[in-house]
């Protein structure tokens, strides 16, 4: 048994293309982004998070495995649905944690909250709660980057709900006859608040709108970090080579509901529990060959991390009212 397990291990390991350490990163970010959310989750039913907040537990390898792809160079444009990137951009646990509980050590001064996260010295411009609002944007960020001849890309998330949206079709449409080095990374998380795909799109790939505006459009398992990473790294080449924009699809689930208020009535537990045997941490801990006592550790190492975001957001102090308004754009 332990034999033909080895076997595996090794076989998947030859066929990687990422290193080793490569791969244990990715695998805590992971980690982190999961118990990140899960406590942003306990902190909101205990009202200490305001607003509304939409969870994207399950999807944490599309978020690990594009950025992974992305220098530091690179621009990211976000969504509504976004902790995972911004995590995996690199951003700090503590920073993020005082912007859910609005405090003023918050990466936007407690302004943002949840859906609105930026930290633009760090390239990542931003979080949007309009869906397909960061669509155009990345035009434009794709557009300066073109004027100003740097080997940049800007890459927008955006969801499988958005890509119905006049804005995506526009904004790939002028990408596209302006070869800009824009990727487009749709995040097709099966469902659009309670809209299953399959009732709004009449195609079986969102990837293949990409032939209408004539650039690249690629399908990936979502739940692979290698697979997006692979997708994102040869999208990322040929933008920076004059190629232009691409297209890619993520093929991911939430195990969440929508936001806090869904009472997930659209979809059976049946069909939670078929995406959860995919779940993405576990089949990179199996690809890894790691035991589950190197699993539990490495998932408490995040744990740490997040108990010191939270204690970090807790003393921090709250905005002062005088100066509400500033840094607030609209
Ligand atoms: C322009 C606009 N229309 C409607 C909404 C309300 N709304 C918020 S999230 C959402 C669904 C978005 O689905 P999708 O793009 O698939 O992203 P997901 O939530 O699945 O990550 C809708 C309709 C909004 N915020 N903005």
């Amino acid at each position: 048994m332990a034999k033909s397990k080895n076997a595996q291990t090794s076989q998947a390991a030859a066929k990687r293309k990422l290193s080793e350490k490569q791969l244990h990163d990715m695998l805590y970010t992971m980690m982190l982004i999961r118990r990140f959310e899960e406590k942003a989750l306990d902190l909101y039913s205990l009202g200490k998070v305001h607003g509304t907040m939409h969870l994207s537990i399950g999807q944490e390898a599309t978020a690990v495995g594009a950025s992974g792809a992305l220098t530091q160079q690179d621009y990211l444009l976000n969504t509504h649905r976004g902790h995972g990137h911004c995590l995996a951009w690199g951003s700090q646990a503590d920073l993020m944690m005082a912007e859910f509980m609005g405090k003023e050590t918050g990466y936007c001064r407690g302004r943002g909250g949840s859906m609105h996260i930026a930290n633009v010295d760090a390239n990542n411009l931003g979080a949007n709660g309009i869906v397909a609002g960061g669509l155009p944007i990345s035009v434009g960020v794709g557009l300066s980057i073109r004027a100003r001849n740097t080997e940049q890309v800007v890459m927008v998330v955006f969801g499988d709900g958005a890509s119905n949206e006049g804005a995506f079709h526009e904004s790939i449409n002028m990408a596209s006859i302006w070869n800009l080095p824009v990727i487009f990374l749709c995040e097709n998380n099966q469902y659009a608040m309670s809209m299953p795909v399959e009732k709004s799109i009449n195609i079986d790939r969102i990837s293949d709108r990409a032939a209408a505006y004539g650039i690249e459009g690629v399908t990936v398992d979502g739940n692979d970090p290698e697979a997006v990473y692979a997708a994102v790294s040869s999208a990322r080449q040929r933008a920076v080579a004059g190629k232009g924009p691409t297209l890619i699809e993520c093929n991911t689930y939430r195990y969440m509901g929508h936001s806090k208020s869904d009472r997930q009535a659209y979809r059976t537990r049946d069909e939670v529990k078929a995406w959860m045997d995919k779940d993405p941490i576990e089949r990179l801990v199996a690809n890894l060959g790691m035991s589950k006592e190197d699993k539990d550790a490495l998932f408490k190492k995040a744990e740490a991390e997040i108990a010191k975001a939270v204690e970090f957001a807790e003393a921090s102090p709250e905005p002062d009212v005088a100066d509400i308004m500033e840094g607030v754009y609209a």
